[in-house]
Parts: C-alpha cells; structure tokens; sequence
C-alpha cells in the first residue's frame, strides 16, 4: 500500500470516527417535536400538571449561572444553566439557583393572575417538575404533549434540549421515549412572554399577554404503532356520506384499522399504506344531523390491534349558497358574541372546563346559537364543550392588526399555528369557520400574505367556510367594505364601532352602506363600553344607558343589511387590557362587555337577548 493509499485510508476512518461522534454528540439536540398528536382526552395519559417549581428571571441568567460559563450555542447544553437542575457537589461549590427552594406556580395558569408581583410581568420564568415513571409496556413510545404554552416555550427533559415553540395558542408534543427514565425525571421549561413586533400575535394587542404554561401538560403512553390522527367528517357536499382519514406512527404498510359507529351498526375495515396513511368513505344511512338545536354526537372507534381511540362526533355539513349560509342544507342567521379566553370572574386565561361551561353558558343565555372565539385558538374543552351544547364556533389565530406581514418567519409561524388549530380541532361539528386574521388593513404584502393562509386552509380543510374580520373605510356618508380579501373568502365578515369609535347613534338606523359583494355578510364586532352600575342620559359615555342604546341603534342599522347572516358583537364579558386605562372606569379593563368582571349582566345583554329572541323566533328548527 502506498504511503498515499494508507493516509487516505486513516483520513476517511478519521472522518467517520469523528462525524459518528459527531452524532453521538448532538444526538441529544435532535429536534424531537412530533406530528401533533390529537384527541388526548381519549388517550392513555398522565397528567404533569400542578404546582411546578419557578424561578422568574428576567435577565435570562438562566443560560449562563453560577460559573459564568457560556451556554454552547452548538452543542445546546451547559452544565451550569438552570435547565441541568445542578446542585452543589458539597459545600464549597457556589450555586446560585435552586428550584427545590423556589416558590411554585400552577400548571396549567399562568404566572400574572397567580402572584401579585407578576400581575404585568412579561420576561422569562423557568419551570420546573420532577416525576418518575414506569412503563407500562415494554417497547412502547412516550410522548410529552403541552396544550400551550404563552408565548414561547424551550423544553428540556433531564437536561437534554428538546426543542423549542413559538405560539401562546396551539399545542405541540416531543417524543421522549428514549430521554426518560424510571426515577427522578425533571422537565425545565423555560416560558418567555415577551411581545415580539415579528411574533404572531405582534407587540400591540388589545388584550392582556399573559405568561404562563396556560393549558396541560401530559404525558402520553402509546405501542411502537399507534394512531396518530383520525378524522372523521360528513363528506362536502353530502348529508350522509362520512369521509374518513387515518394516520398511523410508526407503520410498516401492513396494518389494517377498523372504524366503527355502533350506534349506526357501521364498520369498516381499511389499510394503510407505507407512510401509515388511509382514507375511506361510508355510507351512514338515517344518520343524525349535528345542529344547534340537536347537537348529536356519535361514539367513533378506531381500533388498530389492541388499541382503540374513540371520540364523540357530530355530523353536520355546512357551505354557502349565494347570500345564505346553508347548515345541514337549510339557511342559518349566526346569533353571535365574541368571547376571550379568559375567566372573567377571575381576571385569568381560562383552560378548564368548567371555565368553558361559564361563558359559554352565558353565551346560550344570551340567546346565542354561534360563538367568535376571538382573537386565538382557545383551549380544546371550549370547543368539545360547544359541541355538547350545540353552539356554532369561529375560531381564529392571532393575525391581529398590522403584524410582519413581509416577514416569511412570521407567515411560516401563522401558518403552523393555523395547521395545528385545524388538526386539533377538525373533527369537532360546532367549528363551521376558519378566520385567518382579524382587522389587517389592505395592502400588497397583507394581501399576500392572507391569501396564502386561505389557500392553505382550503387544502387542509375543504369542509368548513373561510372568513376574516376584515375593516370598513368611509366614502363621505358611505360606509364601504370593499376589502379584496372578500373575493378569496367564503363569508364577508367586517368589524364596526359605529357609536363609539366614531359616527353617531341618533340617525344609525339611517346610515349608508355599501358592500361590495354578493356573499354572506357576518358582523363580526361592534359594541361599546359600560361600566356596570354607572347609570345616566343615554348620551352619556361609560354609562349602561349609553351601551345599550348603541345596541339598539347599531341592531337597527345592521338589520338592514341585506346580506346580513349573522352578528358576533364585541364581548360577551369585560377583559382585561393594560392599554384600557382610564382611572375610575376602565382600571386595565376593556368595558364593552355585556356582562361584568363581577358577572353581573349589563342593560345591553338584554337588549340583544331580546333582538336574539326575535331573530329566533324567525328561523329554521334547526337553528
Ligand atoms: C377591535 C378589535 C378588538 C378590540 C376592540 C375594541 O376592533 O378587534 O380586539 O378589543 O376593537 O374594544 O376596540
């Protein structure tokens, strides 16, 4: 062998040796987030919920701590930095951290409703849980799923990195079968709620950011194949054909899946192919339809050997027929309010479900038969909730105002938040609209940058209607909604302050508009504030006089719109908002709820429940 031969020969073993250290070394920084795994509540689960240790640091010393030895961009770990748990050795070692002696936060909540001096606190604070766990089966797969976390979260399970998300709103799991262990496990999250000007929401909202791990955090046993996702949806354009898709993790190509809805003595088997995909169509002769009016859910199956993953279906189609929304084939008014996440009574982000149960119940109350659940995607309970109680759902991410709109990382992050909304919650009947942004004034890049999310939510799902509170604009008299976005939407939804941002309410009923589309026409918010228990003239801001006559007035006005398919006015219940500040009357609340942080309804909750009575008393059985 030649002198050449031979030290290429030690230079290519050199080179495996060190790329498969290489491996060894950055394996445990591998991204490790998975595809979302759906319908927890189904699953065999344990909860990593309740008091989690915290430490608040807003300087982010996490990463650095107590030997001033830089956290390793490459290798993402540091034996020093909060997320290694590190404690002394003895005596003498200095460590300037400990969770064990740090005060707890609960999971899920988040951190500004549960300490008085975090009440506006937007930075970083690490979490902290220990647990221990056994398996259940031998050579099954582990996963850790967070209902969200608010805004930012980086997770590390026993020091190792995990990965990272971006988005307050939507859920995301990481597989960590191969990091856990029997004993003394401890997941470190490190939360960050800083508003962002390229974030999805941007810095400027009108409502309160709060911090936190807000929804649930659990651990999920499943086998080495399992089913990911099963959707299961009456199929477009049908009203007794179910269009079904499968799945799996894990697969070789070889399983078969059975789907059953024994109530309607329906069965089918199906196989997947090699990526672990199937679809399929039944025939549900004398099916149930969903409706407000009879939220009819159905047990579903799906078995995959031993394993079944049911869920609670209701079928139910929905389109649009020129100016009419068309639910199960016959036409719907959308007797609306806007609702925040927030659990008014107790000035926190509502998760429960009894948290979904109050304000949704205030919501059929008020006569409602539809819900905006704005300006996010709301936790997973709203939703099973609303299709228990038959309300009709809008359901939104956070594109609010004027966000990056040129910025391509801020339309990827749109767009995953929207694909992971769709993938949670597709096969709940009560979500009839997708809105992909709310008030977003025109504009080359907006115009872009909406229209890839619509296209996206047609593909991801063809069976529900697209909509967007968009903005008007005046023309002299005219009120214009002329907005471009409406030739790409299902439903021409617009926001209206008439009476409080501007114009006035005496000669509202008489007021101009002009439309610019033969669609179906949703006002999405309009609304004003009181201060319940404030009383006087009706010309008198603040005041529940003031309130409900702008109900009564605005009501009368948009009555005559002649494509007017349904009202969703701004809120059902005052929220908190740092940028509301008027001392005496606001004090860091948006006062245009109809219901009062003290839950107490204000004069204009009646005003519309009687306009809803009125409409109601109108429309078609199955509304
Ligand atoms: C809007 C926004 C909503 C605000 C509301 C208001 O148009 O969509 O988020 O809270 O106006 O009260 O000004």
């Amino acid at each position: 062998m030649s002198y050449r031969m031979s030290y290429r020969m030690s230079y290519q073993i050199l080179r495996s040796l060190m790329l498969l250290l290489a491996l060894l070394v950055l394996r445990p920084c591998q991204a490790l987030e998975q595809p979302l795994l759906t319908n927890l509540a189904n699953r065999q689960t344990i909860s990593l919920n309740g008091a989690w240790q915290a430490i608040v640091d807003p300087y982010e010393a996490g990463y650095y701590n107590y030997r001033r030895e830089p956290y390793d961009r490459q290798t993402q770990r540091s034996n020093s930095a909060f997320y290694s748990n590190h404690h002394a050795a003895d005596k003498a070692e200095l460590v300037e951290y400990d969770f064990d002696k740090s005060p707890t936060l609960n999971v899920p909540g988040d951190w500004n409703s549960q300490s008085e001096k975090l009440f506006y606190y937007e930075g970083n604070v690490w979490l902290k849980r220990s647990f221990d766990f056994s398996p259940s089966q031998q050579g099954g797969r582990i996963f850790i799923h967070f209902g969200a976390v608010s805004q930012r979260a980086e997770v590390y399970l026993n020091g190792t990195k995990l990965g990272v998300h971006d988005g307050g709103f939507t859920p995301f799991n990481f597989e960590v079968t191969a990091w856990l262990q029997p004993k003394g496990n401890f997941l470190v999250v490190k939360v960050d709620n800083i508003r962002r000007a390229e974030a999805v929401p941007t810095s400027s909202t009108d409502w309160w950011n709060y911090g936190g791990i807000t929804r649930d955090v659990t651990l999920i046993e499943e086998r080495k194949t399992f089913i990911e996702d099963h959707v299961l949806q009456l199929k477009p354009g049908t009203l007794q054909t179910l269009a079904g898709a499968i799945r799996l993790n894990g697969a070789t190509g070889s399983e078969r899946v059975t789907v059953s809805i024994p109530e309607l003595h329906l069965e089918r088997v199906v196989s997947v192919d090699r990526a672990g995909l199937a679809s399929y169509e039944i025939e549900a002769p004398g099916l149930s339809l969903w409706s407000p009016a009879r939220p009819k859910l159905y047990a579903v199956v799906v078995t995959l050997g031993a394993q079944a993953l049911r869920d609670a279906i209701g079928f139910r189609s929905i389109a649009t027929h020129g100016a009419e929304i068309l639910l199960n084939g016959q036409p719907i008014f959308l007797r609306g309010i806007s609702i925040h996440e927030e659990n008014a009574l107790q000035g926190r982000r509502a998760y429960s479900e009894a948290d979904a149960r109050q304000a949704l119940s205030w919501a059929k109350e008020l006569g409602c038969n539809y819900v905006r659940l704005a300006h996010y995607p709301h936790n997973e309970a709203m939703l099973r909730l609303a299709d228990q109680m038959g309300l009709m759902v809008w359901e939104e991410i956070p594109v609010y105002w004027t966000i990056a709109f040129s910025n391509p990382a801020t339309l990827a992050n749109a767009s995953e938040q929207l694909a992971a909304m769709i993938r949670r919650d597709r096969n709940r009947a009560s979500v009839i609209i997708w809105s992909v942004a709310n008030e977003t004034p025109p504009g080359a890049a907006r115009n872009a940058f909406l229209a890839h999310l619509i296209d996206q939510t047609r593909r991801q799902d063809p069976g529900r209607l697209v909509s967007a509170a968009l903005e008007t604009h005046q023309e002299g008299e005219v009120t214009v909604v002329s907005d471009p976005m409406g030739e790409l939407l299902d439903i021409v939804a617009f926001n209206q302050y008439r009476g409080w941002y501007g114009g006035s309410l005496d000669d509202a009923p008489q007021a101009r508009w002009e439309i610019r589309s033969d669609k179906p026409v949703l006002v999405s918010e309009f609304g004003g504030g009181a201060l319940q228990g404030l009383h006087g003239p009706r010309e008198q801001r603040w005041t529940e006089e003031y309130q409900a006559y702008l109900y009564q007035q605005n009501l009368a006005m948009l009555e005559k719109i002649p494509n007017l398919r349904g009202l969703s006015p701004w809120i059902l219940a005052d929220f908190r908002s740092p940028r509301r500040v008027l001392p005496g009357i606001q004090d860091g609340y948006n006062r245009k709820g109809l219901i009062s942080n003290q839950g107490i309804r204000k004069q204009a909750f009646f005003t519309l429940q009687d306009f809803y009575r009125k409409i109601a008393a109108r429309g078609s059985q199955a509304e």
